[in-house]
C-alpha cells in the first residue's frame, strides 16, 4: 500500500520495554501500516517527524504484543476430577499409567468434531489475547492418530483466521502412547514419522514438531527418530524435557539445532552446555510447575551463566496448567522460578520470539511487526508483581488497535 494511505498512529508519553529491557525514558512510538516506524525518546520528539499521524494513546507502559510459545489450547474435556484426585495424594505419573491423564483428554478429543473443538478452544484463547498476547503456539498432541492430529492442527489454524492473532502450530504426535499401540511404541514412533510428519508437511498445517522425552512419554532414541524424520521434511524441532527426570532430552533436542526444550526442571550442566552452543532457548512452564507442586526449581543460575535465553509460556493444557493468563506467568516465573521481573517479561516476548524462530516478534523497534500492548501500569515490573486482569488499555496486532476499552 502506498506510505499516504498508510494509517498513522502515534503514542506519546510510554514507557517502553522493548522485549529486552526498559528504556530509560518516555518515549514517542509512530506505526505506519504493520509496522513500527519511529521510537523517539519524547524529549527529542519533533511532532513534524510524525506528521499526519493520529494520537492514539499517551502515558501507560508500552511492551511487545506477549508470545505465547508453549500451549495445548485446542482439547475437549476437563481434568477436574483428576485435579482433586492429585489433592488426594495420587501423582500424575500414576493417573497417566493408569490410563488417565493425558489419554483422558485423547478420548475427548477424538470423539469432537472439528466445530466442536473449535467452540471448547476459542474461550480460551480469547483468555490469552484479554492479556495481551498476539502470537500464540498451539501444540496437536490430544488426537494420536493421523486423522486426529490432522484435525488438531487445522483447529489450531482456524482459531487464528477467527482471531487476530499470529498462531504457529507444532505437531505433538509423540505426545503419549495411545491404547491401540500398547507394547508396540516403536511401530507407534514409525507411525509418527512415516505418516504424521509427512501429512502434516504436505497439507501445510505444522511449523515444527515436538515431543515429549520421558519415562512416561517416549525415549530419547524414539524422540531421535522423530527428529531426523522433522528434519528431513524441514520442520523446526522442540521438545518437553526434562520434566520429570533426567533422560538427557534437551542435549538430545540441541544436537538437531532444536529452537527450544521445554520444562527444564531436571536440566543438568551438560545439557545447559549443549542448548548454549546450539543457541536453544530454555522455555519454563512455571504453571505446570505450580499446579504439579513440583519442587525442583529449572537450573536458572546455569542457564544465566551460560547465556541461555529463557522464554515463559503457559503451557495451558487441561492436565497440569489449565491457567490461561500469561501475565500470571510472569508473576509465577518470578516467584517460583526466582527469575527477575525484567527476565520474565523478556521471556514473554523477545525470548519466546526466539523460542518460534520468529526474532523478529517480541521486540519494540523500528521496522518491526507492530504487535504491541499499552497497559494502565507504571512501570513495566508490575506486570510480573501484581496479578490483576484488565490491565491491558490497548492490544495492538499488525498496526490496528484491536483491543480497546
Ligand atoms: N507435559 C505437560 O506438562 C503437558 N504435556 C506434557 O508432555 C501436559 C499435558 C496433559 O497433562 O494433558
Ligand atoms: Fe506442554
Amino acid at each position: 500500500m502506498p506510505l499516504s494511505d498508510c494509517p498513522r498512529r502515534l503514542w506519546r508519553e510510554v514507557t517502553v520495554f522493548d522485549g529486552l529491557q526498559q528504556l530509560p525514558e518516555p518515549m514517542a512510538v509512530l506505526v505506519e501500516g504493520e509496522q513500527v516506524a519511529g521510537l523517539w525518546p519524547e524529549r527529542d520528539f519533533d511532532p513534524a517527524l510524525a506528521a499526519g499521524a493520529e494520537e492514539a494513546g499517551r502515558g501507560g507502559v508500552m511492551t511487545p504484543g506477549l508470545v505465547d510459545c508453549h500451549t495445548h489450547l485446542v482439547y475437549a474435556g476437563d481434568r477436574a476430577g483428576e485435579f482433586e484426585q492429585r489433592l488426594e495424594g495420587v501423582s500424575y505419573e500414576e493417573i497417566a499409567r493408569a490410563g488417565g491423564g493425558i489419554l483422558s483428554t485423547v478420548r475427548a478429543t477424538r470423539a469432537a468434531d472439528e466445530d466442536e473443538l473449535v467452540a471448547t478452544s476459542l474461550p480460551r484463547l480469547d483468555a490469552l489475547l484479554a492479556d495481551g498476547v498476539t502470537t500464540v503456539e498451539i501444540k496437536s498432541g490430544y488426537g494420536l492418530t493421523l486423522a486426529d492430529e490432522l484435525k488438531m492442527l487445522r483447529v489450531a489454524r482456524r482459531l487464528g483466521e477467527l482471531r487476530p492473532v499470529r498462531v504457529t502450530t507444532t505437531l505433538l504426535g509423540a505426545h503419549a502412547l495411545p491404547p491401540e499401540y500398547a507394547g508396540r511404541a516403536d511401530d507407534y514412533v514409525a507411525l509418527v514419522c512415516e505418516q504424521m510428519i509427512p501429512a502434516a508437511v504436505e497439507a501445510g498445517l505444522a511449523d515444527a514438531v515436538d515431543v515429549f522425552c520421558e519415562g512416561i512419554g517416549f525415549s530419547p532414541a524414539q524422540c531421535e527418530r522423530v527428529y531426523q524424520a522433522a528434519s528431513t521434511h524441514g520442520l523446526a524441532i522442540k521438545a518437553h524435557a526434562e520434566q520429570l527426570s533426567n533422560l538427557g532430552g534437551s542435549a538430545l533436542a540441541a544436537k538437531y539445532g532444536a529452537l527450544s526444550a521445554d520444562h527444564v526442571e531436571y536440566l543438568d550442566e551438560a545439557g545447559v552446555q549443549a542448548m548454549a552452543e546450539a543457541g536453544t532457548v530454555a522455555v519454563l512452564l512455571p504453571g505446570a510447575f505450580h499446579v504439579l507442586r513440583e519442587t525442583l526449581v529449572p537450573p536458572i543460575e546455569l542457564l544465566r551463566r551460560y547465556g541461555v535465553p529463557m522464554a515463559v509460556a503457559s503451557d495451558a493444557n487441561p492436565g497440569t496448567s489449565p491457567i490461561c493468563m500469561p501475565s500470571l506467568m510472569a508473576n509465577l516465573a518470578c516467584t517460583l522460578l526466582r527469575l527477575t521481573p525484567r527476565e520474565a517479561l523478556a521471556g514473554m516476548t523477545a525470548h519466546a520470539a526466539r523460542a518460534l524462530g520468529l526474532p523478529e516478534l517480541g521486540r519494540i523497534a523500528v521496522g518491526a511487526p507492530a504487535d504491541l500492548c499499552l497497559w494502565d501500569i507504571r512501570q513495566p515490573a508490575e506486570l510480573a508483581y501484581a496479578v490483576q486482569a484488565g490491565r491491558l488499555r490497548q492490544r495492538i496486532f499488525k498496526g490496528a488497535i484491536t483491543h480497546a476499552r
